[in-house]
């Protein structure tokens, strides 16, 4: 008997609870628990008409290729720099995506990352379990440096840098950003030149879109203009920063320390930094609590039921424009 429901593909795994809910609804198959992937899609992807994914996880050229029914994404996550946007939008098939329930843990855990590198306290912790602080006759634990009322550089003013902003306005701080276009209705002050508010602030938060346009958008010049007692936290993805540079200019004490949620090459972490203690390593976590992923899920569903009643998405990607407009 052939099955009413809607047929959708899932590339990845995903949250149980989200798995389980879409097994439920839809007729799912798991891309990760064929065999052999290629074979299933070339014999299978005909009839399938929606396609689950992660922000994390993104979708293969060759996947949606193999799927020429397919009419909606629906990825559990912000960042749309592992989605195919230019097919979808060539082919007209729809993007869901789980904005705006996110910002506040991403920003909670940017402002986490910001206290923890300029007060130390993840080296204070390993501090203490190492037998530092009773030490007889031991060093004291060095000073930190003050983060109510210092200066917080934000590049990428959207939807999360904005939360950040209005976490740090609670704590007195100088608030500029850094993005292509000033932002109408913020209070804080635009800086249309990167470099300048590298070479302001005390703390450089990145929090832009990834992709093409932002690869290494923080590079050895912005590091050395951040300088010897500027901080660097990265919330957005690691491909907007040069890590080698970063990396030297942490090991030449150039930048003072950085809080790194993302990296280059996920889950690879520079072999480097995991000796230094003026950093903070983080595997990408941002949004991984439980009330915001289950936000995440709920949004990925909705998105899913909305299309397939009435060919809308709750929260539907910017997709580019296409040569025939
Ligand atoms: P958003 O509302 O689209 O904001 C993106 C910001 O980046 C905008 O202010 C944009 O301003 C700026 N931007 C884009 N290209 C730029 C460039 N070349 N130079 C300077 N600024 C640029 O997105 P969001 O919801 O805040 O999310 C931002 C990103 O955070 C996501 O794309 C994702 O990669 C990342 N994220 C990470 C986690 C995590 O777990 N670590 C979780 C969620 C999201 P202009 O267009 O005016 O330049
Ligand atoms: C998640 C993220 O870790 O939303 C994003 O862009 O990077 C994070 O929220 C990701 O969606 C899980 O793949």
């Amino acid at each position: 008997m052939t099955s009413q429901r809607p047929r959708i593909v899932q590339a990845g795994r995903l949250l149980s609870t989200l798995e389980r809910r879409l097994a439920e609804r839809y007729d799912t198959t798991r891309l990760v628990e064929q065999a052999d992937q290629r074979a299933w899609l070339a014999a299978n992807g005909a009839g399938v008409t929606g396609l689950v994914t992660s922000a994390g996880t993104g979708i293969a050229a060759d996947v949606i290729a193999a799927l020429p029914d397919l009419r909606v994404i629906s990825s559990f996550g912000v960042g749309l720099d592992k989605l195919p946007l230019a097919a979808a939008a060539e082919r007209g098939i729809a993007v869901g995506y789980t904005p705006d329930v996110l910002n506040d843990c991403v920003a909670d855990l940017a402002i986490a990352l910001l206290l923890d590198i300029a007060r130390r306290v993840s080296e204070a912790d390993r501090f203490v379990r190492r037998g530092g602080w009773s030490a007889p006759g031991g060093k004291a634990f060095p000073l930190a440096r003050k983060v109510s009322g210092a200066k917080l550089g934000i590049v990428g003013l959207g939807r999360i840098g904005r939360t950040i902003a209005r976490r740090a306005d609670g704590f007195e701080m100088a608030i500029r950003y850094h993005s292509r276009r000033p932002v109408a209705d913020a209070p804080w002050q635009h800086e249309p030149s990167l470099h300048a508010l590298a070479r302001w602030c005390d703390h450089l938060v990145v929090i832009t879109a990834g992709g093409a346009e932002t690869r290494h958008l923080i590079d050895a010049e912005v590091l050395d203009a951040l300088g010897p007692r500027g901080f660097l936290v990265n919330v957005s993805r690691g491909s907007v920063v040069d890590e080698q540079a970063l990396v030297r200019a942490l090991a030449e004490r150039r930048i003072a320390g950085a809080g790194l949620d993302v990296f280059e090459d996920e889950p690879r972490v520079p072999a480097e930094l995991l000796t230094m203690d003026n950093v903070v390593l983080l595997p990408h976590i941002a949004s991984a609590t439980e009330e915001t992923r289950e936000a995440m899920a709920a949004r990925v569903l909705d998105n899913l039921e909305q299309f397939y009643a009435d060919g809308t998405l709750l929260s539907a990607a910017p997709l580019p424009e296409t040569a025939s407009g």
